[in-house]
């Protein structure tokens, strides 16, 4: 590689907190990060329909990183899931319909019959309510989320996914929804 392509790849690779952080924590391995295209960059809804943020997948060998970044979500705890429509229809995003659960599992990490293959950790919204985090999607789930009919919801729910109470962790209602496509 000529020292200008390598300087442009090095630019490219460090713009944005998050890509950053993919770039420190592959620090060890020279495989590159795909960023993938514009179609990932995710717009979230609220229940009214309003804009409330971006949620945006990049890929590397081992998997997926979900940079979300929200406004006007409640501060505290709220479960999140993979739903397994890609349709986000307000105010109840039922169209989302339930959590992507290829395996006929039930629902929750700390469930025993567990979990759906949707299933996410806990997001945190700050004291001013926004969301600003990463969160590593698995490879085998990245893999099933495609374009167009296959694509997948991303839902925020009103409250904490306990992740234990079948089908969806006592989280409350659906409060924030976007389409998930690659
Ligand atoms: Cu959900
Ligand atoms: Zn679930």
């Amino acid at each position: 590689m000529s020292p200008t392509r390598r300087l442009a790849w090095r630019r490219l690779a460090c713009v944005g907190g998050a890509v950053a952080l993919v770039c420190a924590a592959c620090s060890g391995n020279p495989k590159p990060v795909r960023v993938v295209p514009s179609a990932s960059n995710t717009r979230m809804i609220d229940t009214q329909g309003r804009d409330i943020g971006t949620a945006a997948m990049l890929e590397s060998s081992s998997g997926g990183l979900l940079v979300l970044k929200l406004s006007s979500i409640s501060p505290g705890a709220h479960g999140l899931h993979l739903h397994a429509s890609g349709f986000c229809d307000p105010p109840g995003f039922l169209s989302a319909d339930a959590h992507y659960n290829p395996k006929n599992r039930k629902h929750g990490t700390k469930n025993p019959q567990g979990p759906h293959a949707g299933d996410l950790p806990n997001i945190v919204a700050r004291p001013d309510s926004v969301v600003d985090t990463n969160l590593a999607i698995p490879r085998e789930v990245l893999g099933h989320i495609g374009a167009g009919a296959a694509a997948k919801s991303l839902i925020v729910h009103a409250g904490p996914d306990d992740q234990m109470t079948d089908p969806s962790g006592n989280s409350g209602a659906r409060i924030a929804c976007g389409v998930l496509q690659r």
